[in-house]
Protein backbone atom coordinates (compact mmCIF):
# COMPACT_ATOMS: atom_id res chain seq x y z
CA UNK A 1 0.00 0.00 0.00
CA UNK A 2 1.44 3.28 -0.86
CA UNK A 3 0.38 5.72 1.84
CA UNK A 4 0.05 3.83 5.38
CA UNK A 5 -1.77 4.96 8.43
CA UNK A 6 -0.85 3.71 11.56
CA UNK A 7 -2.20 4.56 15.08
CA UNK A 8 -0.67 3.85 18.19
CA UNK A 9 -0.07 5.12 21.92
CA UNK A 10 3.10 6.57 21.22
CA UNK A 11 5.25 8.23 18.60
CA UNK A 12 6.84 5.30 16.35
CA UNK A 13 9.86 5.02 18.59
CA UNK A 14 12.72 5.40 15.70
CA UNK A 15 12.35 7.40 12.62
CA UNK A 16 11.67 5.02 9.38
CA UNK A 17 12.49 8.69 7.17
CA UNK A 18 8.93 7.54 5.87
CA UNK A 19 6.62 9.69 8.05
CA UNK A 20 4.92 12.22 6.34
CA UNK A 21 3.04 13.93 8.81
CA UNK A 22 0.12 12.94 11.11
CA UNK A 23 -1.44 13.93 14.59
CA UNK A 24 -0.72 13.60 18.28
CA UNK A 25 -4.07 13.50 20.40
CA UNK A 26 -4.46 13.69 23.94
CA UNK A 27 -2.83 15.26 26.85
CA UNK A 28 -0.03 18.04 25.27
CA UNK A 29 2.92 16.57 24.88
CA UNK A 30 5.66 17.27 27.50
CA UNK A 31 8.59 15.44 25.69
CA UNK A 32 9.71 16.54 22.24
CA UNK A 33 7.89 16.40 19.38
CA UNK A 34 8.46 13.89 16.53
CA UNK A 35 10.53 15.46 13.78
CA UNK A 36 7.58 15.32 11.38
CA UNK A 37 4.37 17.84 10.98
CA UNK A 38 2.39 16.61 13.51
CA UNK A 39 -1.10 18.43 14.84
CA UNK A 40 -1.30 18.54 18.41
CA UNK A 41 -5.07 17.85 19.25
CA UNK A 42 -5.58 19.21 22.63
CA UNK A 43 -8.63 17.18 23.57
CA UNK A 44 -9.28 14.71 26.10
CA UNK A 45 -9.31 10.79 24.85
CA UNK A 46 -12.31 9.34 26.16
CA UNK A 47 -12.45 5.39 26.83
CA UNK A 48 -8.75 4.80 25.91
CA UNK A 49 -6.16 2.91 27.57
CA UNK A 50 -3.72 5.79 26.70
CA UNK A 51 -3.24 9.27 27.83
CA UNK A 52 -2.28 10.35 24.02
CA UNK A 53 -2.53 8.66 20.85
CA UNK A 54 -0.04 9.34 17.69
CA UNK A 55 -1.83 9.05 14.14
CA UNK A 56 1.19 8.80 11.58
CA UNK A 57 0.79 8.58 7.51
CA UNK A 58 3.69 7.16 6.23
CA UNK A 59 4.68 7.42 2.52
CA UNK A 60 6.07 4.80 0.27
CA UNK A 61 9.66 6.36 -0.03
CA UNK A 62 11.24 8.58 1.36
CA UNK A 63 9.65 12.37 2.34
CA UNK A 64 11.10 15.77 1.66
CA UNK A 65 10.70 18.31 4.36
CA UNK A 66 10.18 22.07 4.55
CA UNK A 67 8.64 24.95 6.74
CA UNK A 68 7.17 28.13 5.11
CA UNK A 69 5.87 31.07 6.26
CA UNK A 70 5.31 29.11 9.85
CA UNK A 71 3.89 26.11 8.05
CA UNK A 72 5.79 22.81 8.41
CA UNK A 73 5.35 20.13 6.13
CA UNK A 74 6.85 17.14 3.50
CA UNK A 75 5.70 15.60 0.75
CA UNK A 76 6.43 12.79 -1.27
CA UNK A 77 4.74 10.99 -4.22
CA UNK A 78 2.50 14.03 -5.32
CA UNK A 79 1.46 14.16 -1.82
CA UNK A 80 1.41 17.20 0.51
CA UNK A 81 1.51 16.58 4.57
CA UNK A 82 1.13 19.87 6.63
CA UNK A 83 0.46 22.02 9.67
CA UNK A 84 0.47 25.48 10.90
CA UNK A 85 0.01 27.04 13.84
CA UNK A 86 -0.94 30.08 14.44
CA UNK A 87 -1.31 32.41 17.53
CA UNK A 88 -4.19 35.27 17.26
CA UNK A 89 -2.65 37.08 19.70
CA UNK A 90 -0.39 37.73 16.92
CA UNK A 91 -3.07 39.28 15.11
CA UNK A 92 -4.87 42.61 15.16
CA UNK A 93 -8.49 43.07 14.94
CA UNK A 94 -10.01 45.59 12.34
CA UNK A 95 -13.19 47.36 12.13
CA UNK A 96 -15.32 44.60 11.17
CA UNK A 97 -13.13 41.40 11.27
CA UNK A 98 -11.57 39.98 14.40
CA UNK A 99 -8.21 38.83 15.21
CA UNK A 100 -9.95 35.40 14.53
CA UNK A 101 -11.15 36.08 11.38
CA UNK A 102 -7.72 37.62 9.59
CA UNK A 103 -5.61 34.33 11.36
CA UNK A 104 -8.00 32.45 9.78
CA UNK A 105 -7.70 33.88 6.26
CA UNK A 106 -3.95 34.66 6.70
CA UNK A 107 -3.74 30.65 7.67
CA UNK A 108 -4.99 29.63 4.33
CA UNK A 109 -3.47 31.86 1.92
CA UNK A 110 0.08 30.70 3.45
CA UNK A 111 -1.50 27.29 2.41
CA UNK A 112 -2.64 28.14 -0.60
CA UNK A 113 0.58 30.13 -1.05
CA UNK A 114 2.47 26.91 -0.36
CA UNK A 115 0.52 24.54 -2.58
CA UNK A 116 0.90 26.99 -5.70
CA UNK A 117 4.82 27.18 -4.70
CA UNK A 118 5.14 23.14 -4.27
CA UNK A 119 3.01 22.69 -7.75
CA UNK A 120 0.41 20.62 -5.18
CA UNK A 121 -2.82 22.46 -6.07
CA UNK A 122 -4.87 20.49 -4.61
CA UNK A 123 -6.17 20.86 -1.47
CA UNK A 124 -7.58 17.19 -0.63
CA UNK A 125 -8.52 17.37 3.39
CA UNK A 126 -8.23 20.28 6.48
CA UNK A 127 -8.17 19.29 9.83
CA UNK A 128 -9.63 22.82 11.76
CA UNK A 129 -9.17 23.46 15.77
CA UNK A 130 -9.71 26.71 17.54
CA UNK A 131 -10.27 27.12 21.20
CA UNK A 132 -13.72 28.86 22.20
CA UNK A 133 -15.86 27.92 18.98
CA UNK A 134 -18.87 28.70 19.83
CA UNK A 135 -17.87 31.74 22.03
CA UNK A 136 -19.74 35.29 20.82
CA UNK A 137 -17.14 38.05 20.62
CA UNK A 138 -18.17 41.24 19.41
CA UNK A 139 -21.92 40.09 18.12
CA UNK A 140 -20.51 37.12 16.11
CA UNK A 141 -19.53 33.26 16.99
CA UNK A 142 -15.89 32.57 16.70
CA UNK A 143 -16.60 29.89 14.49
CA UNK A 144 -18.56 32.33 12.04
CA UNK A 145 -15.74 34.76 12.00
CA UNK A 146 -13.33 31.87 11.23
CA UNK A 147 -15.67 31.02 8.37
CA UNK A 148 -15.29 35.07 6.91
CA UNK A 149 -12.17 34.38 7.10
CA UNK A 150 -11.42 31.23 5.65
CA UNK A 151 -14.04 31.62 2.77
CA UNK A 152 -12.04 35.04 1.85
CA UNK A 153 -8.75 32.71 1.38
CA UNK A 154 -10.57 30.95 -0.85
CA UNK A 155 -12.01 33.32 -3.14
CA UNK A 156 -8.85 35.53 -2.94
CA UNK A 157 -6.74 32.31 -4.24
CA UNK A 158 -9.10 32.18 -7.31
CA UNK A 159 -10.29 28.55 -6.04
CA UNK A 160 -13.77 29.64 -5.40
CA UNK A 161 -15.83 28.80 -2.27
CA UNK A 162 -18.40 25.97 -3.48
CA UNK A 163 -18.18 22.46 -5.81
CA UNK A 164 -14.72 22.01 -5.75
CA UNK A 165 -13.70 22.78 -2.09
CA UNK A 166 -12.35 19.87 0.49
CA UNK A 167 -13.50 17.65 3.02
CA UNK A 168 -13.13 18.92 6.28
CA UNK A 169 -14.01 19.50 10.08
CA UNK A 170 -14.06 22.39 12.40
CA UNK A 171 -13.75 21.50 15.88
CA UNK A 172 -13.39 23.90 19.43
CA UNK A 173 -10.74 22.11 21.57
CA UNK A 174 -9.90 24.35 25.17
CA UNK A 175 -6.58 26.23 24.88
CA UNK A 176 -5.57 25.16 21.28
CA UNK A 177 -4.02 27.61 18.92
CA UNK A 178 -5.83 27.71 15.26
CA UNK A 179 -4.10 24.95 14.30
CA UNK A 180 -5.03 23.90 10.65
CA UNK A 181 -3.34 20.66 8.94
CA UNK A 182 -3.92 19.77 5.52
CA UNK A 183 -3.31 16.99 2.84
CA UNK A 184 -2.64 18.22 -0.91
CA UNK A 185 -1.79 16.67 -3.92
CA UNK A 186 -0.85 16.62 -7.46
CA UNK A 187 -4.01 15.03 -9.09
CA UNK A 188 -7.79 16.67 -7.69
CA UNK A 189 -10.06 15.01 -5.39
CA UNK A 190 -13.66 14.06 -6.06
CA UNK A 191 -15.34 15.51 -3.60
CA UNK A 192 -18.82 14.26 -2.26
CA UNK A 193 -22.00 15.79 -1.38
CA UNK A 194 -24.63 14.66 1.00
CA UNK A 195 -28.07 13.95 -0.49
CA UNK A 196 -29.70 14.33 2.57
CA UNK A 197 -28.14 17.69 3.32
CA UNK A 198 -28.32 21.28 1.80
CA UNK A 199 -24.25 21.70 0.88
CA UNK A 200 -22.53 23.25 3.63
CA UNK A 201 -21.48 26.00 1.25
CA UNK A 202 -24.68 26.87 0.48
CA UNK A 203 -25.87 27.25 4.12
CA UNK A 204 -28.14 29.96 4.20
CA UNK A 205 -27.04 33.18 6.41
CA UNK A 206 -28.92 32.00 9.77
CA UNK A 207 -25.68 30.29 10.23
CA UNK A 208 -23.19 33.05 9.54
CA UNK A 209 -22.93 35.61 7.06
CA UNK A 210 -20.51 33.27 5.31
CA UNK A 211 -21.01 29.67 4.64
CA UNK A 212 -18.45 27.42 5.29
CA UNK A 213 -16.28 26.19 3.01
CA UNK A 214 -15.72 22.51 2.86
CA UNK A 215 -17.39 19.12 1.01
CA UNK A 216 -18.98 16.15 3.15
CA UNK A 217 -16.33 13.89 1.92
CA UNK A 218 -13.55 13.38 -1.08
CA UNK A 219 -12.20 10.43 -2.94
CA UNK A 220 -8.73 11.20 -3.78
CA UNK A 221 -6.35 9.32 -4.95
CA UNK A 222 -2.06 9.17 -4.05
CA UNK A 223 0.00 6.64 -6.44
CA UNK A 224 -1.84 3.47 -6.75
CA UNK A 225 -4.56 3.91 -4.39
CA UNK A 226 -8.32 5.82 -3.38
CA UNK A 227 -9.03 7.30 0.44
CA UNK A 228 -12.46 7.69 1.26
CA UNK A 229 -12.41 11.20 3.52
CA UNK A 230 -15.81 11.29 5.17
CA UNK A 231 -15.77 15.05 7.07
CA UNK A 232 -16.90 16.07 10.03
CA UNK A 233 -20.91 14.77 10.17
CA UNK A 234 -23.52 15.41 12.34
CA UNK A 235 -26.89 14.87 12.74
CA UNK A 236 -28.19 18.15 10.33
CA UNK A 237 -30.48 17.28 7.64
CA UNK A 238 -31.55 19.63 5.18
CA UNK A 239 -29.30 22.76 6.67
CA UNK A 240 -30.95 21.91 10.40
CA UNK A 241 -30.06 20.02 13.04
CA UNK A 242 -32.27 17.49 14.18
CA UNK A 243 -32.93 15.68 17.54
CA UNK A 244 -31.62 19.04 19.40
CA UNK A 245 -30.71 17.43 23.10
CA UNK A 246 -31.58 13.51 22.26
CA UNK A 247 -27.75 12.62 22.11
CA UNK A 248 -28.95 9.02 20.72
CA UNK A 249 -30.67 10.37 18.27
CA UNK A 250 -28.12 12.77 17.51
CA UNK A 251 -25.96 9.43 17.00
CA UNK A 252 -27.87 7.84 14.71
CA UNK A 253 -28.93 10.50 12.57
CA UNK A 254 -25.40 11.64 12.31
CA UNK A 255 -24.43 7.62 11.14
CA UNK A 256 -27.39 7.60 8.54
CA UNK A 257 -25.30 10.91 6.99
CA UNK A 258 -22.14 9.00 7.45
CA UNK A 259 -23.88 6.18 5.20
CA UNK A 260 -25.05 8.49 2.77
CA UNK A 261 -21.73 9.95 2.28
CA UNK A 262 -20.29 6.43 1.72
CA UNK A 263 -22.82 5.53 -0.12
CA UNK A 264 -22.29 8.69 -2.50
CA UNK A 265 -18.36 7.57 -2.24
CA UNK A 266 -19.60 4.57 -3.44
CA UNK A 267 -20.74 5.55 -6.66
CA UNK A 268 -18.12 7.61 -7.71
CA UNK A 269 -15.41 5.14 -6.47
CA UNK A 270 -12.75 3.06 -9.05
CA UNK A 271 -12.22 0.40 -6.69
CA UNK A 272 -14.41 -2.27 -4.12
CA UNK A 273 -17.43 -0.70 -2.09
CA UNK A 274 -16.76 0.72 1.25
CA UNK A 275 -18.07 -0.58 4.02
CA UNK A 276 -18.80 1.14 7.58
CA UNK A 277 -17.06 -1.44 9.41
CA UNK A 278 -13.90 -0.69 7.26
CA UNK A 279 -13.78 3.28 8.44
CA UNK A 280 -11.75 4.41 11.20
CA UNK A 281 -13.43 6.89 12.74
CA UNK A 282 -13.09 10.23 14.51
CA UNK A 283 -15.94 10.93 17.20
CA UNK A 284 -15.92 14.29 18.89
CA UNK A 285 -18.23 14.43 22.21
CA UNK A 286 -19.05 17.39 23.10
CA UNK A 287 -20.17 16.50 26.80
CA UNK A 288 -17.97 13.57 28.46
CA UNK A 289 -20.74 12.91 30.70
CA UNK A 290 -22.71 12.10 27.00
CA UNK A 291 -19.87 9.30 25.91
CA UNK A 292 -21.14 6.09 27.55
CA UNK A 293 -24.46 6.97 25.75
CA UNK A 294 -22.81 7.71 22.36
CA UNK A 295 -20.40 4.76 22.35
CA UNK A 296 -23.25 2.13 23.03
CA UNK A 297 -25.71 3.73 20.73
CA UNK A 298 -23.22 3.95 17.90
CA UNK A 299 -21.29 0.16 18.67
CA UNK A 300 -24.11 -1.52 16.95
CA UNK A 301 -23.78 0.33 13.65
CA UNK A 302 -19.83 0.67 13.50
CA UNK A 303 -18.62 -3.22 14.05
CA UNK A 304 -15.79 -3.62 14.75
CA UNK A 305 -13.91 -0.28 13.09
CA UNK A 306 -11.48 1.82 14.84
CA UNK A 307 -12.48 4.52 16.95
CA UNK A 308 -10.95 7.32 18.70
CA UNK A 309 -13.30 9.08 20.96
CA UNK A 310 -12.33 12.27 22.10
CA UNK A 311 -13.71 15.84 23.63
CA UNK A 312 -14.44 18.57 21.63
CA UNK A 313 -16.71 21.35 20.82
CA UNK A 314 -18.63 21.09 18.29
CA UNK A 315 -19.25 24.11 16.08
CA UNK A 316 -23.11 24.49 16.35
CA UNK A 317 -24.09 25.21 20.33
CA UNK A 318 -27.39 22.15 19.44
CA UNK A 319 -25.19 19.91 18.35
CA UNK A 320 -23.49 16.78 20.92
CA UNK A 321 -21.34 15.11 18.63
CA UNK A 322 -19.78 14.95 15.11
CA UNK A 323 -18.27 11.76 13.37
CA UNK A 324 -15.51 11.65 10.85
CA UNK A 325 -14.12 8.58 9.06
CA UNK A 326 -12.05 7.54 6.50
CA UNK A 327 -10.59 4.67 4.87
CA UNK A 328 -8.16 3.31 1.84
CA UNK A 329 -7.95 0.59 -0.98
CA UNK A 330 -5.74 -0.60 -3.53
CA UNK A 331 -6.71 0.48 -6.98
CA UNK A 332 -4.75 -2.21 -8.21
CA UNK A 333 -7.05 -4.76 -9.84
CA UNK A 334 -6.81 -8.44 -9.35
C1 LIG B 1 -21.97 20.69 9.65
O1 LIG B 1 -22.32 19.72 8.97
C2 LIG B 1 -21.29 20.37 10.94
O2 LIG B 1 -16.56 24.16 8.99
O3 LIG B 1 -15.06 22.81 8.15
C3 LIG B 1 -18.57 19.69 9.79
C4 LIG B 1 -17.45 19.52 8.99
C5 LIG B 1 -18.89 20.94 10.28
C6 LIG B 1 -16.64 20.61 8.65
C7 LIG B 1 -16.13 23.02 8.74
C8 LIG B 1 -18.08 22.03 9.94
C9 LIG B 1 -16.97 21.87 9.14
O4 LIG B 1 -22.20 21.85 9.33
C10 LIG B 1 -20.05 21.16 11.16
Amino acid sequence: MALQFVSSPSAVSRETSRELGGALIGEPATGALPGWPVQRVFAPLLGATSAAIHETWLAEGPVISGRSEDIVWRQANGLLFGVIELDEADFSAMPGASALQAASEEAYRRIFRLLDAERVPHLWRVWNYLSAINLETDGLERYRQFNIGRQDAFLESSRGATGNVPAACALGLAGSPLSIAFMAGTTPAAPLENPRQISAYNYPAEYGPRSPTFSRGALVYPAGQEILFISGTASIVGHETVFPGDVAGQCREAMANVAAVLGEGNRLSKTVPYALSELSYRVYVRHANDFRVIRETLAPLLGAADVVYLQADICRHDLLLEIEAMASHSQEKA
